[in-house]
């Protein structure tokens, strides 16, 4: 009876520690649904992808994103030039006051050059934004496989 009685206690913690992993809300800024590519044996980059929520009544503006994992990750968007898709790096992402911009495949996205280590699936790396009110956002990022 103890014993089962301390697993469920287990389990309850590591749904706590989920629950943290998916929502990380700081000075008004909410990230959520953020993940991480697993990389391609033999490549050094990958991309990341989340939501964030500005919950102030100012826009804010994502200016720069850093990790201990990578030197360089740069914000990108999809563009459509000539009828055909490509990527263009951009400077900031603004979210205006009280709404929200998500970063997924085919849109805005994080990509992530000269990476430190391989990223496995399973594995939670960390990545922190900075945003124009100067404001830091540490993010733990769920390494998710490609398929
Ligand atoms: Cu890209």
């Amino acid at each position: 009876m103890h014993k089962i009685c301390l697993s469920l206690g287990m389990a309850i913690i590591i749904l706590a520690v989920n629950f943290a992993v998916q929502a990380t809300e700081v000075d008004n800024i909410m990230v959520s649904d953020a993940y991480i590519r697993a990389s391609i044996p033999g490549t050094i980059h990958s991309s990341a992808y989340l939501r964030i929520n500005n919950h102030a009544e100012k826009s804010v503006s994502l200016v720069s994103v850093s990790s201990k994992i990578s030197s360089r990750i740069e914000m990108h968007n999809h563009v459509m030039e000539n009828d055909m898709m490509h990527m263009e790096q951009i400077h900031r992402i603004d979210i205006a006051a009280n709404s929200d911009v998500l970063l997924q495949p085919h849109g805005m996205h994080l990509m992530v050059f000269n990476l430190t280590e391989q990223l496995t699936a399973g594995d939670i790396i960390e990545i922190t934004l900075h945003f124009s009110n100067n404001h830091r956002v540490i993010v733990p990022l769920p390494v998710k496989s490609l398929n």
